[in-house]
């Protein structure tokens, strides 16, 4: 439907399974398939950690489990910290080529645990950490994080009185720690996403990758729409998809032909079914000034490229 100036090649994305069938996530849900596609890139041997958020519930109870990699079950404000002593234990081990990774929600990651992250990132712990962003608490029962966009319906933020706030910048927030890698990706474009999690595992010190994740429940929309609306967050620039290494060299890796505007996005979404035009204008606004300020990085470290 649009195209795009990446190469697609089905070769390029692994057979292997880490994650078999029988998920007990909802129909359609994003948060599921990140998973399936991140393990793709990132292969064995890995170990998880995950704090409280739908990811608990997603891989079954024990005994049994979806995971084909060993998945640690942790305190929702401590995925960072968590992970870090993992990888500590592994080290003293000789097992020190473990990649381990915290996957966490954006509760957990925005709000929760912002403070185990933080500190991890600023002693560039040696762990992928993920967080997977449906914007809000889904798994007790969609409530708004600061991850939540201003003018969302939550069960907190009612549609009488949507969110007043605009969405936290957390991958700003990660930058400015300089850790070697940042990344956005989402599983509408899997192989920009598998090859994001193939380059961070080949990393050292603490890398970051923020996924945006549908989840048709909290969203209010049918599970078909999942793809398509993941989609769109990238074609209407509200989600662009880029990295970061050492908190200055950017480069946007998916660039689209043609910019759509956000009100294709928000009319797909229950969540958003009581914006009116000045709402969305006003989105659209807040939308087009990030990605301005974000155009001018990607062109800075282009040209900073050129200049060798
Ligand atoms: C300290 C603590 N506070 C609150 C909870 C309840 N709780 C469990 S999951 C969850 C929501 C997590 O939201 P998010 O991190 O966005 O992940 P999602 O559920 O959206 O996948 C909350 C509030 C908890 N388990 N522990
Ligand atoms: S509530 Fe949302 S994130 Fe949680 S399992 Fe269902 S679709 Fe996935
Ligand atoms: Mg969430």
């Amino acid at each position: 439907m649009h195209s795009l100036n990446q190469r697609f090649d089905n070769e390029l994305i692994p057979d292997d399974e880490l994650m078999t069938s029988g998920n007990l996530a909802c129909a359609g849900c994003g948060a599921s398939l990140s998973m399936k596609l991140a393990l793709k890139g990132l292969g064995k041997p890995t170990v998880l950690t995950v704090p409280a958020c739908c990811w608990t519930i997603i891989p079954g109870a024990w005994p049994l489990s979806i995971m084909g990699v060993p998945l640690f079950h942790c305190a929702f404000e401590t995925a960072a910290s968590t992970a870090a002593g993992i990888k500590a234990a592994l080290r003293r081990r000789g097992m020190g080529d473990v990649c381990v990774v915290a996957w966490a929600g954006d509760g957990g990651t925005l709000d929760i645990g912002i403070q185990a992250l933080s500190g991890a990132a600023e002693r560039n712990e040696d762990i992928i950490y993920v967080c997977y962003d449906n914007e809000a608490y889904m798994n007790t029962g969609i409530q708004r994080s600061s991850a939540t966009p201003i003018g969302t319906w939550t069960t907190t933020t009612p549609a009488k009185r949507p969110k007043t706030e605009p969405k936290k910048d957390i991958d700003e927030i990660l930058v400015a720690h300089k850790i070697p890698y940042v990344a956005t990706a989402t599983s509408a474009y899997p192989h920009d996403m598998i090859a994001k999690f193939k380059k961070a595992r080949s990393i050292k010190g603490t890398r970051f990758i923020h996924l945006f994740s549908s989840c048709p429940t909290g969203w209010r929309m049918p599970e078909n729409l999942s793809i398509e609306v993941m989609r769109l967050a990238v074609l209407t620039n509200l989600f662009p998809l880029y990295e970061v290494e050492h908190g200055e060299m950017y480069r946007q890796t998916v660039i689209p032909d043609e910019i759509i505007p956000i009100d294709g996005y928000l009319r797909l979404q229950g969540r958003f079914r009581h914006l009116r035009e000045g709402d969305v204008r006003e989105m659209q606004g807040m939308v087009d000034k990030r990605f301005e300020g974000l155009k001018e990085k990607f062109e800075k470290a282009e040209a900073q490229k050129k200049e060798g």
